[in-house]
């Protein structure tokens, strides 16, 4: 690759190739590459790199899907299934009032969680703890509610946004290729299926992320492949706020993992998006899925967000993550300082609440 070539190109304004990305999640050249991801980087967002207060609230884990990757979900009746009550949320949610400013709520699909449950569920946390923005229900959750209850995706995303609903996380993008998709969650909704919900949510006024779990059994190019469709969405729409690549966790899946992920190829990704997804102000490394020492090193690759102080996490946990399940902002504004850049706080809208000096 050369990399004076391709700078000249990106900051002309021109966009990086798909054979571009796949030979650069290839290059031995990281320090070129993280250079240029870099610039990228503080180009749009300068120093800065964003954190949010915020908490993960997972309803159950009980799923219809049972996606071979999940090590988080459960058939109903099974040891280890749970369901929480809506007063039992609402008691962990009040426990952080003041704390955070936002609540990212997922979980599986489960036939009895259905709308009228979600209603009062941002209803009662609406009430209970004004003022903290509520990001939940990925593409999947939103197609089986519109599935169990017959009412169209618009209807079901106006519906929720009027009980409280503020803006939907990325997850369930998975791969979006469905030679791979199919081998890992044969039950979940196809990338097309996937996309179109999320164009529906963005011109419901609704903003969202994007994910990509990468290191089970897709190529590079099927990784280039969903940051193409990604890219393009992102042009008709620009309701995407930031892109998550998460790295897959094998431990209790059943997926047979033949080349666990290294930390070169984390980095590579994280670089490869910030320099292909132009059209995305935010990159994300995720710290519970990196690890807090790897998410730092990200932030010299591209990477301008860590996710949040997250205080209880079960999907990358279940799956064998060796992450913390909480941090707290002196840590998360120490890691960023280490890293020579500034930490700032943000909302779920990345707007720039406080900077960490
Ligand atoms: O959709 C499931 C992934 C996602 C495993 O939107 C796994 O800001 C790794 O989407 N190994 C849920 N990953 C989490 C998610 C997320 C997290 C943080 C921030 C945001 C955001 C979104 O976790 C799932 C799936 O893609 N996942 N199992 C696993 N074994
Ligand atoms: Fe269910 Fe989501 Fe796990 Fe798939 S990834 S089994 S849809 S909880």
């Amino acid at each position: 690759m050369d990399f004076k070539e391709l700078k000249k190109k990106l900051s002309s304004g021109g966009r990086m190739s798909d054979a571009e990305a796949v030979e650069l999640l290839e290059t031995e050249d990281i320090f070129s590459l993280g250079e240029l991801a870099n610039k990228v980087c503080e180009k749009k967002n300068k120093k800065f790199v964003h954190f949010i207060r915020n908490r993960h609230i997972n309803p159950g884990n009980i799923c219809v899907n049972r996606c071979k990757f999940c090590a988080f979900s459960r058939s109903a009746g099974e040891k280890g299934a749970y369901a929480y009550t809506i007063p039992q949320m609402v008691g962990m949610a009040k426990k952080v009032a003041g704390k955070v400013s936002e609540f990212h709520i997922v979980g599986g699909l489960n036939p009895d969680m259905d709308m009228d449950f979600y209603v009062d569920l941002f209803r009662a946390l609406k009430k209970e703890v004004p003022g903290v923005s509520i990001k939940a229900l990925t593409a999947v959750e939103i197609d089986y509610l519109s599935k169990c209850s017959g009412i169209k995706i618009n209807k079901i995303l106006e519906i929720l946004k009027e009980a409280g609903l503020d803006s939907m996380p990325g997850g369930g993008a998975e791969i979006f290729r469905q030679k791979v998709r199919g081998k890992l969650c044969p039950e979940k909704i196809d990338g097309k299926r996937w996309l179109k919900i999320m164009e529906t949510a963005h011109k419901a006024g609704i903003k969202t992320t994007a994910t990509m779990l990468f290191g089970h059994l897709e190529s590079f190019a099927d990784r280039v492949d969903h940051l193409r469709r990604l890219r393009a969405l992102q042009d008709k729409t620009g309701g995407f706020l930031a892109f998550i690549p998460l790295p897959f966790h094998p431990k209790n899946t059943k997926i047979e993992n033949t080349h666990p992920l290294s930390g070169l190829d984390i980095i590579r990704t994280i670089a490869v998006s910030r320099l292909y997804l132009d059209n995305f102000d935010h990159i994300k490394a995720y710290w519970i899925m990196t690890g807090e020492k790897l998410a730092q090193t990200c932030l010299l690759f591209g990477a301008d967000d860590l996710d949040g102080t997250v205080i209880e996490e079960k999907i990358a946990h279940d799956a064998g993550a060796e992450s913390k399940e909480a941090m707290t902002v002196e840590e998360i504004t120490r890691m960023i300082k280490k890293a020579g850049k500034v930490p700032v706080e943000r909302d779920t809208f990345y707007r720039r609440l406080k900077v960490w000096n």
